[in-house]
């Protein structure tokens, strides 16, 4: 009984020393990082225009304003994910894109029509 415990903790012992890198390898670097942000004042992004590679992108999104805002990606009707709606503060998101035009927006109601919008370029 006791040389199965001790074998029991070899193993486990095995497990814990894989996992730091198998974290590595999960945590594969983005191909870009979109970051974008809502300006403190008025339904607005800081930019009408971003630029990001085609592939798993990272999508980062500073709230500098107390309304809730958030960024999501479409082409036409189909949407491609974006973030959280937040407050102020930030937040990240990985979204798997291709080559295209998207529009980016916020889907909080309202706030695409008042200005919260704008082209994202994939190449
Ligand atoms: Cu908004």
């Amino acid at each position: 009984m006791k040389k199965v415990s001790a074998l029991v903790v070899v193993v486990l012992a095995g497990a814990l020393l894989a996992l730091p890198a198998l974290g590595t390898a999960a945590a594969t670097k983005p191909t870009s990082v979109i970051k974008v942000s809502a300006l403190a004042s008025g339904l607005k992004f800081n930019t009408k225009v971003l630029y990001a590679t085609a592939g798993k992108d990272k999508l980062v999104f500073t709230n500098l304003s107390t309304l809730h805002h958030n960024v999501r990606l479409e082409i036409g009707e189909t949407e491609f994910g974006g973030t959280k709606t937040i407050g102020k503060g930030s937040t990240t998101a990985i979204v798997t894109l291709k080559k295209g035009k998207y529009n980016f927006y916020c889907s909080v109601p309202g706030h695409e029509d008042a200005g919260m919008h704008g082209t994202l370029i994939v190449s």
